[in-house]
């Protein structure tokens, strides 16, 4: 049984004002193709279909093209990630069920998803969609399972969840888990929410039982795998997301190959379409050098001259594709100790201001001077 492990597209996020709904459209088009030409028998997205829980219109139309036109390929499971609204996508499940889209939204009882794939294999699927710690305890009692009685965390939740959906893993199918969670240890990509990758939150990837053929993970954008009793991957997501994913791993899906008796191969099909995110840092002058350089990318620009009014405006238009331009970023929004003003003439604070701030622009001081006595 061949299976293609993908997730953590974010449709319909942009970035810096400027929308990736072509990218999102061509890499979604690049997945279907991969699934296709790989001749998969079954597909698994791991959740951050959407990037927000109320998306557009737009955002909608290029999630359910992506998985009607996956879904005719190959059945499809799905689950949603801490990005996606679960009670939406549950309101459509049964839109795309006709369509051999499987969305399973809720941890609701403890039978793994059974798939009978085109060339008469079982694929036995336990779905774990993201679970908030708001949710968990819910999942919990939905699951019949014994709540400890006062402060369960949620690792000890999870960790019974995933017990209980696995617990009928045997012999006769390709036993898989399809989830959307933090394993401990596992490193961020770039673009992920903090608040929900936090201690708290993670799961040892010790979790998943060794007759588990293959874990298929979401939530970190970058592809991974996590050492445990069975291959437990992280696809990663199809575009560079944010800045802080430097561009420095392969964006990619994951398709595994695995049979009852035979544990999983794991091979990575690279994806292409998505612009670069870089990072171009230095003098005026080098950066300069480089304007004939940045092709399609998209661009985050940091300056490193004193600051002078009008110079971020001199670098968007040598990059008129950047995105961010920072000039000096790290002198912006501190708040650290500040000296004594309070007995300091106007012009005197302004220049304290500006020396902090590493400017040097006697044009600026000359301007506010003038200011200065028309208001005064
Ligand atoms: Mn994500």
């Amino acid at each position: 049984m061949r299976i293609l492990h993908t997730g953590d597209w974010h449709v319909g996020k942009g970035i810096g004002g400027i929308s990736r709904t072509d990218e999102h459209q061509a890499v979604l088009q690049e997945i279907a193709t991969a699934a296709e030409e790989q001749a998969v028998d079954l597909i698994l997205v791991a959740g951050d279909l959407f990037d927000t829980a109320s998306p557009s219109p737009e955002a909608e139309r290029i999630v359910y093209r992506a998985l009607l036109d996956l879904g005719r390929l190959a059945p499809v499971v799905v689950v949603p990630g801490n990005h996606d609204n679960e009670r939406r996508l549950d309101a459509v499940a049964p839109l795309f069920e006709s369509a051999g889209v499987r969305i399973r939204a809720f941890v609701n009882n403890a039978a793994p998803l059974e798939i009978t794939t085109s060339s008469g294999e079982q694929a036995r699927i336990a779905t774990i969609p993201w679970l908030s710690q708001r949710h968990i305890v819910k999942a919990d009692q939905l699951m019949g399972l014994q709540a400890a009685e006062h402060g369960g965390i949620y690792r000890d939740r999870l960790y019974r969840i995933v017990e209980a959906l696995t617990a009928g893993f045997d012999q006769s199918a390709v036993n898989l888990v399809l989830a959307h969670l933090t394993i401990v240890g596992a490193l961020h990509g770039g673009g992920e929410r903090t608040a929900q990758t936090i201690f708290d939150y993670t799961i040892d990837a010790g979790a998943f039982p060794d007759d588990a053929h293959y874990v298929a993970l979401g939530h970190l954008h970058r592809a991974q795998r996590m050492p445990g009793l069975c291959p437990v991957h992280y696809c990663g997501s199809p575009l560079q997301l944010d800045f802080s994913d430097d561009g420095s791993e392969a964006k990619q899906v994951l398709v595994i190959e695995a049979s009852e008796s035979t544990p999983a191969t794991v091979t990575e099909v690279p994806l292409s379409s998505g612009r670069r995110l870089r990072t171009l840092e230095g003098t005026l002058e080098w950066l300069e050098s480089l304007r004939d350089n940045t092709g399609g990318d998209l661009l985050r620009v940091i300056v490193k001259e004193k600051i002078r009014v009008g110079l971020a405006d001199e670098v968007r238009a040598l990059f008129p594709h950047a995105v961010k331009v920072l000039v000096r970023p790290e002198l912006q929004g501190e708040t650290a100790a500040r000296p004594q003003r309070s007995h300091n003439a106007p012009h005197e604070l302004f220049g304290q201001y500006l020396s902090e701030r590493d400017v040097d622009d006697p044009e600026l001081v000359r301007l506010f001077g003038s200011l200065y006595e028309e208001c005064a």
